[in-house]
């Protein structure tokens, strides 16, 4: 899989690559990240990549222009499956978007800003709008690497055992179930007996029950989806 991601601020969204899973993702091989800065595709001389709204109105929008220089010139490389932009107004980001996109080759990332990017942006080029969730931030970056997480580590390859994305909480619409480590017992408060008891079959059906019961209590919107 490649990814590209296009910002005004690649400062902003390419630590959380440097570090853990998705470091060891791209140092395996199992995904390329690559980053354009929108200001390398500006035509003016002051580098701006933003204006004034036509009709009037707060705030400034991201220019046709340099999105377009920046999209066509990656696109004239290779294909892309997918042209997503980031946007408080797109489709929540949830297990399904995550697990559909683990799946593609290339996809383009774009990240708003401001009042966003003039509309013949998302008419022309976007294929998906993917929000992270109901609150405003102040760009689509850390939106960006929160989709990126959540997609790469869904790749073949990228998780071990030990941290299978099987087991996930969403991966079926329920919750994970409680966990415990050692040591058995701390201040008096205990594991439960099941746990310890090897009984295998029976600890499954426990973590099943647990899971059901977390997802009641927490998000019983969860349980309509099943
Ligand atoms: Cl992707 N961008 C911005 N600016 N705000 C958001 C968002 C994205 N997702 C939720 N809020």
């Amino acid at each position: 899989m490649r990814i590209d991601i296009i910002t005004v601020l690649p400062e902003l969204i390419k630590s959380p690559f440097e570090a853990s899973i998705l470091k060891r993702a791209i140092s395996k091989g199992l995904v390329e990240v690559h980053f354009h800065n929108l200001r390398d595709y500006t035509t003016n001389n002051y580098k701006t990549v933003d204006d004034y709204q036509f009709g009037g109105g707060a705030g400034m929008v991201m220019m046709v222009e340099p999105i377009d220089k920046c999209i066509t010139k990656l696109k004239a490389e290779r294909n892309y499956d997918e042209v997503i932009y980031m946007t408080p107004d797109g489709e929540t980001l949830n297990q399904q978007i995550a697990n559909s996109l683990s799946l593609k080759g290339n996809i383009i990332i774009l990240c708003g800003h401001y009042k966003g990017v003039d509309q013949r942006v998302r008419d022309h080029f976007i294929t998906r709008e993917v929000s992270i969730g109901d609150y405003v931030l102040s760009g689509g970056e850390l939106g960006a690497a929160v989709l990126c997480d959540a997609v790469i580590r869904l790749i073949p390859g990228v998780l071990n055992d030990e941290t299978s994305a099987l087991t996930d909480s969403f991966q079926d619409n329920l919750l994970a179930p409680p966990v415990y480590t050692r040591p058995a017992e701390y201040k008096g408060w205990k594991v439960p007996e099941i746990l310890l008891s090897g009984n295998f079959p029976k600890i499954e059906k426990w973590r099943e029950e647990q899971a059901y019961e977390r997802t009641k209590e927490r998000r019983p919107d969860l349980l309509k989806k099943k």
